[in-house]
Protein backbone atom coordinates (compact mmCIF):
# COMPACT_ATOMS: atom_id res chain seq x y z
CA UNK A 1 0.00 0.00 0.00
CA UNK A 2 2.76 2.65 0.96
CA UNK A 3 4.98 3.54 -1.52
CA UNK A 4 8.89 3.58 -0.10
CA UNK A 5 10.04 6.99 -1.14
CA UNK A 6 7.05 8.59 0.24
CA UNK A 7 4.39 10.03 2.68
CA UNK A 8 0.73 8.94 3.22
CA UNK A 9 -1.83 10.44 0.60
CA UNK A 10 -5.12 10.97 2.28
CA UNK A 11 -8.48 11.65 0.85
CA UNK A 12 -11.33 13.13 3.05
CA UNK A 13 -15.05 12.10 1.25
CA UNK A 14 -17.01 14.26 2.01
CA UNK A 15 -20.70 15.43 1.06
CA UNK A 16 -21.41 18.99 0.27
CA UNK A 17 -22.86 20.55 3.71
CA UNK A 18 -24.28 23.99 3.59
CA UNK A 19 -20.88 25.47 5.37
CA UNK A 20 -17.06 24.72 4.75
CA UNK A 21 -15.87 21.87 7.34
CA UNK A 22 -13.25 23.55 9.64
CA UNK A 23 -12.33 20.32 10.89
CA UNK A 24 -10.91 18.93 8.14
CA UNK A 25 -9.17 22.09 7.64
CA UNK A 26 -7.37 21.59 11.03
CA UNK A 27 -6.71 18.61 10.30
CA UNK A 28 -5.20 19.01 6.96
CA UNK A 29 -2.86 21.69 8.67
CA UNK A 30 -1.73 18.89 10.49
CA UNK A 31 -1.34 16.45 8.14
CA UNK A 32 0.71 18.42 5.68
CA UNK A 33 2.86 19.56 8.24
CA UNK A 34 3.97 15.90 9.16
CA UNK A 35 4.60 15.49 5.73
CA UNK A 36 1.80 14.03 4.12
CA UNK A 37 -0.61 14.51 1.60
CA UNK A 38 -4.14 15.33 1.94
CA UNK A 39 -7.04 16.15 -0.73
CA UNK A 40 -10.85 16.24 -0.27
CA UNK A 41 -13.10 14.35 -2.76
CA UNK A 42 -17.01 16.50 -2.77
CA UNK A 43 -20.09 13.90 -2.63
CA UNK A 44 -22.00 14.01 -5.42
CA UNK A 45 -19.69 14.90 -8.34
CA UNK A 46 -19.53 14.04 -11.58
CA UNK A 47 -17.05 10.68 -12.11
CA UNK A 48 -16.38 10.83 -8.28
CA UNK A 49 -15.03 7.20 -8.64
CA UNK A 50 -12.96 7.68 -11.40
CA UNK A 51 -10.63 10.22 -9.63
CA UNK A 52 -10.76 8.56 -6.10
CA UNK A 53 -9.10 5.80 -8.47
CA UNK A 54 -6.70 8.19 -9.91
CA UNK A 55 -5.10 10.16 -6.50
CA UNK A 56 -4.73 6.48 -5.24
CA UNK A 57 -5.35 7.32 -1.57
CA UNK A 58 -3.62 5.06 0.87
CA UNK A 59 -6.14 6.76 3.81
CA UNK A 60 -9.23 7.58 3.38
CA UNK A 61 -10.98 9.80 5.82
CA UNK A 62 -14.37 10.58 7.24
CA UNK A 63 -15.63 13.34 9.57
CA UNK A 64 -19.06 12.08 10.37
CA UNK A 65 -21.98 13.30 12.67
CA UNK A 66 -24.88 11.13 13.57
CA UNK A 67 -26.83 10.67 10.97
CA UNK A 68 -25.42 10.37 8.60
CA UNK A 69 -22.95 7.75 9.66
CA UNK A 70 -24.70 5.15 7.50
CA UNK A 71 -23.87 6.87 4.25
CA UNK A 72 -20.27 6.69 4.79
CA UNK A 73 -19.92 3.27 6.45
CA UNK A 74 -21.72 2.31 2.84
CA UNK A 75 -19.53 4.64 1.37
CA UNK A 76 -16.21 3.31 2.65
CA UNK A 77 -17.20 0.48 2.05
CA UNK A 78 -17.70 0.97 -1.96
CA UNK A 79 -14.62 2.92 -2.36
CA UNK A 80 -12.52 0.38 0.05
CA UNK A 81 -13.40 -2.34 -2.50
CA UNK A 82 -11.75 -0.44 -5.46
CA UNK A 83 -8.58 1.06 -3.56
CA UNK A 84 -7.82 -1.13 -0.77
CA UNK A 85 -7.16 2.17 1.46
CA UNK A 86 -6.95 2.18 5.30
CA UNK A 87 -10.00 3.41 6.72
CA UNK A 88 -9.99 6.31 9.73
CA UNK A 89 -13.63 7.78 11.14
CA UNK A 90 -13.34 11.19 13.07
CA UNK A 91 -15.84 13.55 14.61
CA UNK A 92 -18.92 14.12 16.70
CA UNK A 93 -20.61 10.36 15.80
CA UNK A 94 -16.97 8.72 15.99
CA UNK A 95 -16.56 9.98 19.38
CA UNK A 96 -19.66 9.02 21.00
CA UNK A 97 -20.19 5.77 19.08
CA UNK A 98 -17.01 4.23 18.36
CA UNK A 99 -18.40 1.14 19.08
CA UNK A 100 -18.29 1.66 15.02
CA UNK A 101 -15.22 0.20 14.93
CA UNK A 102 -16.71 -3.19 14.25
CA UNK A 103 -18.44 -2.14 11.46
CA UNK A 104 -17.11 -4.12 7.83
CA UNK A 105 -14.73 -2.16 6.45
CA UNK A 106 -13.89 0.35 9.24
CA UNK A 107 -10.26 0.83 9.91
CA UNK A 108 -9.69 2.85 12.78
CA UNK A 109 -12.22 5.62 14.79
CA UNK A 110 -10.61 8.36 15.99
CA UNK A 111 -12.41 9.85 19.24
CA UNK A 112 -11.83 13.56 20.50
CA UNK A 113 -9.91 15.71 18.62
CA UNK A 114 -7.63 14.84 15.98
CA UNK A 115 -4.83 16.68 14.96
CA UNK A 116 -2.11 14.70 16.69
CA UNK A 117 -3.79 11.36 16.38
CA UNK A 118 -4.37 11.84 12.86
CA UNK A 119 -0.94 12.41 11.82
CA UNK A 120 0.95 10.39 14.01
CA UNK A 121 -1.28 7.49 12.42
CA UNK A 122 -0.49 8.24 9.39
CA UNK A 123 3.05 8.44 10.21
CA UNK A 124 3.14 5.03 11.50
CA UNK A 125 1.23 3.66 8.22
CA UNK A 126 3.65 5.19 6.61
CA UNK A 127 6.80 2.96 8.84
CA UNK A 128 4.58 -0.25 8.92
CA UNK A 129 4.93 0.79 12.59
CA UNK A 130 2.32 -1.16 15.02
CA UNK A 131 -0.84 1.20 15.55
CA UNK A 132 -2.67 -0.97 18.07
CA UNK A 133 -1.48 1.47 21.24
CA UNK A 134 -2.48 4.86 19.32
CA UNK A 135 -4.25 7.36 21.07
CA UNK A 136 -7.41 8.30 20.97
CA UNK A 137 -8.40 5.61 18.35
CA UNK A 138 -10.33 1.97 18.79
CA UNK A 139 -8.44 0.36 16.40
CA UNK A 140 -8.50 -2.84 14.16
CA UNK A 141 -4.99 -5.00 13.66
CA UNK A 142 -4.43 -7.98 13.14
CA UNK A 143 -8.03 -9.55 13.55
CA UNK A 144 -8.45 -7.98 17.00
CA UNK A 145 -10.15 -4.55 18.23
CA UNK A 146 -7.90 -2.40 20.87
CA UNK A 147 -9.18 0.59 22.65
CA UNK A 148 -7.07 2.76 23.93
CA UNK A 149 -7.58 6.55 25.85
CA UNK A 150 -7.33 10.09 24.45
CA UNK A 151 -4.13 12.04 24.86
CA UNK A 152 -4.85 15.48 26.62
CA UNK A 153 -6.77 18.40 25.24
CA UNK A 154 -4.65 20.58 22.59
CA UNK A 155 -3.40 23.32 25.50
CA UNK A 156 -3.32 26.34 23.21
CA UNK A 157 -5.47 26.85 19.84
CA UNK A 158 -2.83 28.58 18.48
CA UNK A 159 0.27 25.87 18.48
CA UNK A 160 -2.00 24.43 16.21
CA UNK A 161 -1.60 27.11 13.58
CA UNK A 162 -3.94 28.03 10.64
CA UNK A 163 -6.93 25.71 9.67
CA UNK A 164 -5.67 24.80 5.71
CA UNK A 165 -8.71 26.37 4.28
CA UNK A 166 -7.03 25.27 0.78
CA UNK A 167 -7.77 21.19 1.26
CA UNK A 168 -11.85 22.56 0.79
CA UNK A 169 -11.63 25.83 -0.80
CA UNK A 170 -9.70 23.62 -4.02
CA UNK A 171 -11.87 21.15 -4.63
CA UNK A 172 -15.36 22.22 -3.13
CA UNK A 173 -15.36 25.62 -5.91
CA UNK A 174 -18.91 27.14 -4.17
CA UNK A 175 -16.75 27.25 -0.49
CA UNK A 176 -14.29 28.95 -2.42
CA UNK A 177 -16.32 31.61 -4.24
CA UNK A 178 -18.89 32.28 -1.43
CA UNK A 179 -18.08 35.67 0.31
CA UNK A 180 -19.42 34.53 3.46
CA UNK A 181 -16.84 32.49 5.44
CA UNK A 182 -16.54 30.76 8.55
CA UNK A 183 -14.52 31.37 11.45
CA UNK A 184 -13.72 29.96 15.10
CA UNK A 185 -12.38 31.80 17.32
CA UNK A 186 -12.71 29.00 20.12
CA UNK A 187 -12.99 25.33 21.05
CA UNK A 188 -15.08 24.01 24.35
CA UNK A 189 -18.16 25.44 26.65
CA UNK A 190 -18.04 25.56 30.07
CA UNK A 191 -22.23 24.49 29.83
CA UNK A 192 -23.85 21.20 30.39
CA UNK A 193 -27.04 21.83 28.76
CA UNK A 194 -28.21 17.84 28.24
CA UNK A 195 -28.31 17.49 24.64
CA UNK A 196 -25.35 19.40 23.55
CA UNK A 197 -22.59 17.38 23.05
CA UNK A 198 -19.91 19.64 25.37
CA UNK A 199 -20.74 17.80 28.17
CA UNK A 200 -20.55 14.43 27.21
CA UNK A 201 -17.31 15.61 25.22
CA UNK A 202 -15.42 17.54 28.15
CA UNK A 203 -16.90 14.95 31.09
CA UNK A 204 -16.95 11.64 29.77
CA UNK A 205 -14.43 11.20 26.58
CA UNK A 206 -11.71 13.43 28.30
CA UNK A 207 -12.95 14.09 32.06
CA UNK A 208 -11.60 17.63 31.69
CA UNK A 209 -11.49 20.43 33.69
CA UNK A 210 -13.17 23.83 32.25
CA UNK A 211 -10.39 25.46 32.22
CA UNK A 212 -8.64 22.40 30.06
CA UNK A 213 -11.37 22.70 28.38
CA UNK A 214 -12.30 26.06 26.96
CA UNK A 215 -9.99 27.71 24.83
CA UNK A 216 -9.98 30.89 23.26
CA UNK A 217 -7.75 32.11 20.60
CA UNK A 218 -5.93 35.69 21.21
CA UNK A 219 -8.26 38.19 19.12
CA UNK A 220 -4.62 38.75 17.00
CA UNK A 221 -4.11 35.40 15.95
CA UNK A 222 -7.88 35.61 14.73
CA UNK A 223 -8.01 38.61 13.49
CA UNK A 224 -4.62 37.43 11.61
CA UNK A 225 -6.50 34.36 10.22
CA UNK A 226 -9.20 36.54 8.82
CA UNK A 227 -6.65 38.91 7.39
CA UNK A 228 -4.85 36.10 5.30
CA UNK A 229 -7.84 34.25 4.59
CA UNK A 230 -9.36 37.61 2.86
CA UNK A 231 -6.49 37.88 0.75
CA UNK A 232 -6.24 34.63 -0.55
CA UNK A 233 -9.93 34.44 -1.46
CA UNK A 234 -13.40 36.33 -1.55
CA UNK A 235 -14.58 37.44 1.77
CA UNK A 236 -16.70 40.43 2.63
CA UNK A 237 -18.83 38.71 5.53
CA UNK A 238 -17.20 37.01 8.57
CA UNK A 239 -19.63 34.72 10.31
CA UNK A 240 -18.37 33.50 13.87
CA UNK A 241 -19.97 30.35 13.98
CA UNK A 242 -18.70 29.58 17.94
CA UNK A 243 -21.09 28.76 19.84
CA UNK A 244 -21.06 31.44 22.77
CA UNK A 245 -19.03 34.08 20.71
CA UNK A 246 -19.30 36.67 24.14
CA UNK A 247 -18.09 34.22 26.50
CA UNK A 248 -15.02 36.35 27.83
CA UNK A 249 -15.98 39.98 28.10
CA UNK A 250 -12.53 41.04 28.10
CA UNK A 251 -12.47 39.36 24.52
CA UNK A 252 -15.20 41.07 23.17
CA UNK A 253 -13.94 44.80 24.11
CA UNK A 254 -10.49 43.87 22.60
CA UNK A 255 -12.23 42.41 19.69
CA UNK A 256 -14.65 45.36 19.11
CA UNK A 257 -11.57 47.40 19.55
CA UNK A 258 -9.57 46.10 17.29
CA UNK A 259 -11.70 45.02 14.57
CA UNK A 260 -12.97 48.37 12.47
CA UNK A 261 -8.94 48.91 12.07
CA UNK A 262 -8.38 45.51 10.92
CA UNK A 263 -10.88 43.89 9.51
CA UNK A 264 -14.11 46.41 9.16
CA UNK A 265 -16.07 43.35 7.51
CA UNK A 266 -19.79 43.04 8.59
CA UNK A 267 -20.24 39.63 10.57
CA UNK A 268 -22.80 37.56 13.07
CA UNK A 269 -22.31 35.87 15.77
CA UNK A 270 -23.96 33.33 18.39
CA UNK A 271 -24.73 35.03 21.59
CA UNK A 272 -25.47 33.47 25.45
CA UNK A 273 -28.89 34.82 26.66
CA UNK A 274 -27.28 35.83 30.18
CA UNK A 275 -23.77 37.07 29.11
CA UNK A 276 -24.75 39.74 26.42
CA UNK A 277 -25.34 43.21 28.03
CA UNK A 278 -26.08 46.28 26.47
CA UNK A 279 -23.35 47.96 26.07
CA UNK A 280 -21.66 44.61 24.38
CA UNK A 281 -24.55 45.19 21.68
CA UNK A 282 -24.00 48.60 21.31
CA UNK A 283 -20.46 47.94 20.85
CA UNK A 284 -21.02 44.85 18.31
CA UNK A 285 -23.18 46.54 16.55
CA UNK A 286 -21.08 49.79 15.85
CA UNK A 287 -17.89 47.58 14.69
CA UNK A 288 -20.25 45.66 12.02
CA UNK A 289 -22.85 42.88 13.55
CA UNK A 290 -25.55 42.95 11.51
CA UNK A 291 -27.16 39.57 13.42
CA UNK A 292 -27.03 37.64 16.48
CA UNK A 293 -28.56 33.99 17.60
CA UNK A 294 -29.75 33.14 21.42
CA UNK A 295 -30.74 30.30 22.45
CA UNK A 296 -34.33 30.13 23.88
CA UNK A 297 -34.65 26.49 23.76
CA UNK A 298 -37.90 26.52 25.61
CA UNK A 299 -40.25 29.33 28.13
CA UNK A 300 -40.93 26.84 30.84
CA UNK A 301 -38.36 27.43 33.53
CA UNK A 302 -38.29 23.35 34.54
CA UNK A 303 -37.79 21.85 30.97
CA UNK A 304 -34.93 24.49 30.00
CA UNK A 305 -33.07 24.44 32.89
CA UNK A 306 -33.52 21.07 34.78
CA UNK A 307 -34.63 18.89 31.77
CA UNK A 308 -32.07 21.05 29.09
CA UNK A 309 -29.95 22.54 31.72
CA UNK A 310 -29.31 25.74 30.19
CA UNK A 311 -28.93 27.88 33.19
CA UNK A 312 -30.53 30.68 32.27
CA UNK A 313 -33.61 32.52 33.31
CA UNK A 314 -36.76 33.92 31.17
CA UNK A 315 -35.41 37.21 32.23
CA UNK A 316 -32.02 36.93 30.74
CA UNK A 317 -33.96 36.12 27.54
CA UNK A 318 -36.32 39.11 27.82
CA UNK A 319 -33.26 41.50 28.41
CA UNK A 320 -30.84 39.84 25.78
CA UNK A 321 -33.52 40.50 23.07
CA UNK A 322 -34.11 43.84 24.18
CA UNK A 323 -30.72 44.77 23.83
CA UNK A 324 -30.09 43.18 20.19
CA UNK A 325 -33.13 44.42 19.22
CA UNK A 326 -32.68 48.05 20.22
CA UNK A 327 -28.60 47.77 19.11
CA UNK A 328 -30.42 47.77 15.64
CA UNK A 329 -29.38 43.54 15.39
CA UNK A 330 -31.52 40.91 13.76
CA UNK A 331 -32.43 38.91 16.17
CA UNK A 332 -32.48 35.15 15.63
CA UNK A 333 -33.79 32.47 17.74
CA UNK A 334 -33.11 29.30 18.44
CA UNK A 335 -35.36 26.44 20.25
CA UNK A 336 -35.43 23.01 20.95
CA UNK A 337 -39.47 21.42 20.86
CA UNK A 338 -40.11 17.88 21.86
CA UNK A 339 -38.74 18.04 25.66
CA UNK A 340 -39.32 14.73 27.04
CA UNK A 341 -42.20 15.76 30.03
CA UNK A 342 -43.31 18.60 27.99
CA UNK A 343 -46.99 19.47 27.37
CA UNK A 344 -47.73 20.84 24.42
CA UNK A 345 -48.92 24.13 26.19
CA UNK A 346 -45.54 24.11 26.88
CA UNK A 347 -44.39 24.30 23.42
CA UNK A 348 -46.97 27.03 22.75
CA UNK A 349 -45.23 29.14 25.47
CA UNK A 350 -42.24 28.87 23.52
CA UNK A 351 -43.95 30.68 20.54
CA UNK A 352 -44.98 33.02 22.64
CA UNK A 353 -42.13 33.73 24.18
CA UNK A 354 -40.45 34.13 20.11
CA UNK A 355 -43.74 36.58 19.63
CA UNK A 356 -42.71 38.52 23.21
CA UNK A 357 -39.88 39.16 22.15
CA UNK A 358 -40.09 40.06 18.58
CA UNK A 359 -38.02 37.67 17.03
CA UNK A 360 -37.03 38.36 13.36
CA UNK A 361 -36.04 35.18 12.64
CA UNK A 362 -37.01 32.11 14.65
CA UNK A 363 -35.18 28.52 14.06
CA UNK A 364 -37.19 25.64 15.46
CA UNK A 365 -35.69 22.49 15.93
CA UNK A 366 -36.92 19.15 17.43
CA UNK A 367 -35.16 17.17 20.29
CA UNK A 368 -32.43 14.47 18.81
CA UNK A 369 -31.04 12.97 21.89
CA UNK A 370 -28.12 12.32 20.60
CA UNK A 371 -25.18 9.37 21.92
CA UNK A 372 -23.26 9.98 25.06
CA UNK A 373 -25.63 13.21 25.90
CA UNK A 374 -27.24 12.92 29.62
CA UNK A 375 -30.69 13.79 27.71
CA UNK A 376 -30.11 10.67 25.96
CA UNK A 377 -30.00 8.58 29.18
CA UNK A 378 -32.64 10.60 30.55
CA UNK A 379 -35.09 9.85 27.60
CA UNK A 380 -33.62 6.02 27.76
CA UNK A 381 -34.48 5.90 31.00
CA UNK A 382 -37.85 7.55 30.58
CA UNK A 383 -38.60 4.63 27.82
CA UNK A 384 -39.06 7.18 25.06
CA UNK A 385 -36.27 7.10 23.34
CA UNK A 386 -35.35 4.95 20.07
CA UNK A 387 -32.17 2.92 21.07
CA UNK A 388 -30.52 2.72 17.30
CA UNK A 389 -28.11 5.44 16.25
CA UNK A 390 -29.56 3.94 12.56
CA UNK A 391 -32.92 5.57 12.85
CA UNK A 392 -31.49 8.86 13.80
CA UNK A 393 -32.62 11.35 10.40
CA UNK A 394 -29.71 13.28 9.01
CA UNK A 395 -31.32 16.80 10.20
CA UNK A 396 -32.35 17.57 13.10
CA UNK A 397 -35.35 19.64 12.09
CA UNK A 398 -38.00 17.28 11.06
CA UNK A 399 -38.82 14.27 12.82
CA UNK A 400 -38.00 13.34 16.48
CA UNK A 401 -36.94 9.80 17.91
CA UNK A 402 -38.12 10.63 21.40
CA UNK A 403 -41.49 9.39 21.63
CA UNK A 404 -44.04 11.98 22.74
CA UNK A 405 -48.32 11.44 23.35
CA UNK A 406 -49.00 14.51 21.54
CA UNK A 407 -46.43 14.05 18.27
CA UNK A 408 -48.62 14.65 15.39
CA UNK A 409 -49.58 18.10 17.12
CA UNK A 410 -45.56 18.64 18.06
CA UNK A 411 -44.53 18.10 14.59
CA UNK A 412 -47.40 20.21 13.24
CA UNK A 413 -46.52 23.35 15.73
CA UNK A 414 -42.95 23.07 14.34
CA UNK A 415 -44.52 23.87 11.16
CA UNK A 416 -46.90 26.49 12.32
CA UNK A 417 -44.12 28.19 14.22
CA UNK A 418 -42.09 30.62 12.33
CA UNK A 419 -45.34 31.78 10.49
CA UNK A 420 -47.36 32.75 13.82
CA UNK A 421 -44.42 34.29 14.98
CA UNK A 422 -44.46 36.76 11.95
CA UNK A 423 -48.45 36.85 12.45
CA UNK A 424 -49.22 36.58 16.11
CA UNK A 425 -52.58 37.12 15.23
CA UNK A 426 -53.04 34.01 14.21
CA UNK A 427 -51.53 32.57 17.58
CA UNK A 428 -55.09 31.98 19.53
CA UNK A 429 -55.86 29.74 17.00
CA UNK A 430 -52.50 27.60 17.38
CA UNK A 431 -54.14 25.26 19.60
CA UNK A 432 -56.98 23.95 17.15
CA UNK A 433 -54.84 24.49 14.41
CA UNK A 434 -52.05 21.95 15.45
CA UNK A 435 -55.14 19.26 15.99
CA UNK A 436 -55.93 19.76 11.70
CA UNK A 437 -53.37 16.95 10.93
CA UNK A 438 -55.17 16.97 7.46
CA UNK A 439 -53.82 20.26 6.69
CA UNK A 440 -50.11 18.93 7.62
CA UNK A 441 -48.96 19.20 4.58
CA UNK A 442 -49.76 23.29 3.93
CA UNK A 443 -48.13 23.61 6.82
CA UNK A 444 -45.18 21.88 5.98
CA UNK A 445 -45.53 24.39 2.38
CA UNK A 446 -46.06 27.23 4.54
CA UNK A 447 -42.97 26.51 6.92
CA UNK A 448 -40.94 26.06 3.90
CA UNK A 449 -42.26 29.85 2.54
CA UNK A 450 -42.10 31.29 5.30
CA UNK A 451 -38.09 30.18 6.39
CA UNK A 452 -37.14 31.16 2.73
CA UNK A 453 -38.93 34.61 3.48
CA UNK A 454 -37.40 34.90 6.78
CA UNK A 455 -33.62 33.84 4.82
CA UNK A 456 -34.38 36.25 1.96
CA UNK A 457 -34.50 39.21 4.51
CA UNK A 458 -31.64 37.80 6.42
CA UNK A 459 -30.00 37.97 2.43
CA UNK A 460 -31.00 41.42 2.22
CA UNK A 461 -29.35 42.55 5.42
CA UNK A 462 -26.16 40.50 3.87
CA UNK A 463 -26.15 42.64 0.90
CA UNK A 464 -26.69 46.32 2.50
CA UNK A 465 -23.93 45.34 4.71
CA UNK A 466 -21.20 44.80 2.07
CA UNK A 467 -22.38 46.57 -0.23
CA UNK A 468 -24.70 45.22 -2.72
CA UNK A 469 -27.99 46.10 -2.02
CA UNK A 470 -29.98 45.83 -5.56
CA UNK A 471 -33.52 45.95 -6.71
CA UNK A 472 -32.59 42.10 -6.45
CA UNK A 473 -32.31 41.87 -2.62
CA UNK A 474 -35.86 43.09 -1.92
CA UNK A 475 -36.59 40.13 0.33
CA UNK A 476 -39.75 39.46 -1.71
CA UNK A 477 -37.73 39.00 -5.38
CA UNK A 478 -35.22 37.31 -4.01
CA UNK A 479 -37.88 35.27 -2.22
CA UNK A 480 -39.48 34.65 -5.99
CA UNK A 481 -36.23 34.04 -7.31
CA UNK A 482 -34.88 31.27 -4.83
CA UNK A 483 -37.90 29.83 -4.47
CA UNK A 484 -38.90 28.94 -8.04
CA UNK A 485 -35.32 28.36 -8.48
CA UNK A 486 -35.61 25.58 -6.27
CA UNK A 487 -39.08 24.64 -6.97
CA UNK A 488 -37.49 23.52 -10.40
CA UNK A 489 -34.21 22.06 -9.18
CA UNK A 490 -36.26 19.70 -6.72
CA UNK A 491 -38.45 18.56 -9.72
CA UNK A 492 -35.75 18.03 -11.61
CA UNK A 493 -33.52 16.27 -8.88
CA UNK A 494 -37.17 14.06 -8.29
CA UNK A 495 -37.14 13.16 -11.80
CA UNK A 496 -33.83 13.33 -12.95
CA UNK A 497 -31.93 11.84 -9.79
CA UNK A 498 -29.23 13.49 -7.49
CA UNK A 499 -27.09 15.59 -10.98
CA UNK A 500 -29.06 18.42 -9.72
CA UNK A 501 -28.72 18.53 -6.09
CA UNK A 502 -24.98 20.36 -6.62
CA UNK A 503 -27.07 22.88 -8.35
CA UNK A 504 -29.02 23.02 -5.57
CA UNK A 505 -26.37 23.55 -2.68
CA UNK A 506 -24.38 26.33 -5.41
CA UNK A 507 -27.44 28.37 -5.11
CA UNK A 508 -27.74 27.82 -1.46
CA UNK A 509 -24.38 29.16 -0.65
CA UNK A 510 -24.56 31.70 -3.04
CA UNK A 511 -27.89 33.30 -1.55
CA UNK A 512 -28.27 32.05 1.91
CA UNK A 513 -26.63 33.86 4.76
CA UNK A 514 -27.20 31.43 7.08
CA UNK A 515 -25.85 28.01 7.91
CA UNK A 516 -27.92 24.76 10.32
CA UNK A 517 -30.70 27.09 8.58
CA UNK A 518 -33.88 25.03 8.38
CA UNK A 519 -33.54 23.51 4.58
CA UNK A 520 -36.90 24.88 3.59
CA UNK A 521 -37.90 23.15 0.23
CA UNK A 522 -34.52 21.06 -0.04
CA UNK A 523 -35.81 18.51 2.01
C1 LIG B 1 -19.97 24.25 12.01
C2 LIG B 1 -20.98 23.17 12.37
C3 LIG B 1 -21.77 22.68 11.36
C4 LIG B 1 -21.60 23.08 9.90
C5 LIG B 1 -20.45 22.27 9.27
C6 LIG B 1 -20.40 20.82 9.78
C7 LIG B 1 -19.09 20.07 9.63
N1 LIG B 1 -19.22 18.78 9.31
O1 LIG B 1 -18.01 20.61 9.82
C8 LIG B 1 -23.00 22.77 9.31
C9 LIG B 1 -23.80 24.03 9.40
C10 LIG B 1 -23.04 22.27 7.88
C11 LIG B 1 -23.51 21.76 10.33
C12 LIG B 1 -24.56 20.92 10.06
C13 LIG B 1 -25.02 19.99 10.97
N2 LIG B 1 -24.68 19.88 12.26
CO1 LIG B 1 -23.29 20.89 13.07
N3 LIG B 1 -21.97 21.78 14.01
C14 LIG B 1 -21.10 22.69 13.71
C15 LIG B 1 -20.32 23.15 14.96
C16 LIG B 1 -21.00 24.40 15.50
C17 LIG B 1 -18.85 23.43 14.78
C18 LIG B 1 -18.05 22.31 14.09
C19 LIG B 1 -16.62 22.72 14.00
O2 LIG B 1 -16.20 23.21 12.97
N4 LIG B 1 -15.85 22.58 15.10
C20 LIG B 1 -14.45 22.93 15.15
C21 LIG B 1 -13.61 21.76 14.59
C22 LIG B 1 -12.14 22.09 14.71
O3 LIG B 1 -13.89 20.62 15.37
P1 LIG B 1 -14.59 19.29 14.79
O4 LIG B 1 -15.38 19.57 13.59
O5 LIG B 1 -15.22 18.61 15.93
O6 LIG B 1 -13.32 18.40 14.31
C23 LIG B 1 -12.36 17.86 15.23
C24 LIG B 1 -12.72 16.46 15.76
O7 LIG B 1 -14.07 16.16 15.74
C25 LIG B 1 -11.90 15.52 14.93
N5 LIG B 1 -12.41 15.07 13.63
C26 LIG B 1 -13.40 15.55 12.88
N6 LIG B 1 -13.52 14.87 11.73
C27 LIG B 1 -12.56 13.92 11.72
C28 LIG B 1 -12.21 12.98 10.76
C29 LIG B 1 -11.14 12.12 11.01
C30 LIG B 1 -10.76 11.11 9.98
C31 LIG B 1 -10.41 12.24 12.24
C32 LIG B 1 -9.25 11.33 12.49
C33 LIG B 1 -10.77 13.18 13.20
C34 LIG B 1 -11.84 14.02 12.93
O8 LIG B 1 -10.73 16.28 14.69
C35 LIG B 1 -11.10 17.66 14.43
C36 LIG B 1 -9.98 18.56 14.86
O9 LIG B 1 -9.69 18.39 16.24
C37 LIG B 1 -20.53 21.90 15.89
C38 LIG B 1 -20.47 22.23 17.37
C39 LIG B 1 -19.02 22.45 17.78
N7 LIG B 1 -18.80 23.47 18.56
O10 LIG B 1 -18.10 21.72 17.42
C40 LIG B 1 -21.90 21.39 15.44
C41 LIG B 1 -22.20 19.87 15.48
C42 LIG B 1 -21.02 19.11 14.91
N8 LIG B 1 -23.34 19.76 14.57
C43 LIG B 1 -24.21 18.93 14.96
C44 LIG B 1 -25.39 18.62 14.22
C45 LIG B 1 -26.42 17.80 14.95
C46 LIG B 1 -25.54 19.06 12.92
C47 LIG B 1 -26.70 18.71 11.96
C48 LIG B 1 -27.25 17.32 12.08
C49 LIG B 1 -27.77 19.80 12.15
C50 LIG B 1 -28.98 19.69 11.22
N9 LIG B 1 -28.95 20.37 10.11
O11 LIG B 1 -29.92 19.05 11.54
C51 LIG B 1 -26.04 18.96 10.59
C52 LIG B 1 -25.32 17.68 10.10
C53 LIG B 1 -24.38 18.01 9.00
C54 LIG B 1 -23.33 16.99 8.78
N10 LIG B 1 -23.70 15.95 8.07
O12 LIG B 1 -22.19 17.13 9.24
C55 LIG B 1 -23.85 18.27 16.27
C56 LIG B 1 -23.40 16.81 16.04
C57 LIG B 1 -23.97 15.87 17.09
C58 LIG B 1 -23.65 14.43 16.79
N11 LIG B 1 -23.64 13.64 17.82
O13 LIG B 1 -23.42 14.01 15.69
C59 LIG B 1 -22.78 19.24 16.82
C60 LIG B 1 -21.68 18.58 17.67
C61 LIG B 1 -23.53 20.34 17.62
C62 LIG B 1 -24.07 19.96 18.98
N12 LIG B 1 -24.22 20.99 19.79
O14 LIG B 1 -24.34 18.87 19.37
N13 LIG B 1 -22.83 21.82 11.48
Amino acid sequence: MSRPDTHMRVLFLQKYLPAEMIGIMYLSSALKKAGHEVKTQFLPEKHWLDKVKDYKPDVLAYSITTGDHLYYLELNRRVKEVTGAYSVFGNSHATFVPEMIEEEGVDAVCRGEGEYAFAELCTKLEKGLLLRRLKNFWIKEDGKIYKNPVRPLVSSLEELGFPDRSVIYDYGECYRTVERKIFITQRGCPNSCSYCFHHAWRDKVYHASMKQYVRKRSVDHVLEEIKLVGEQYPLKFVHFLDDIFNIKDSWMEEFCEKWPREINLPFDVILRTNLTTEKQMQNLKKVGCVSARLAFEAANDQIRNVVYRKNVTLDDIHSSSRHVKEAGIRLTSLQLLGAPGGTLQDEIDTLKLNIDCKVDHPWVSLLQPYAMTDINEYTKNQGIAVDAWDQFPEKFNRTTTVHHKHRKELENLHKLFPVVVRFPFLFRMVPFLVKLHFLKHFYLVSYALMTEYMTSEQNQLWAKSTGKNSFLSIPFVDWVRRTSVKIVLRAQEVFFGKKFRKAALKLKMSSDTVVHADEAIEN
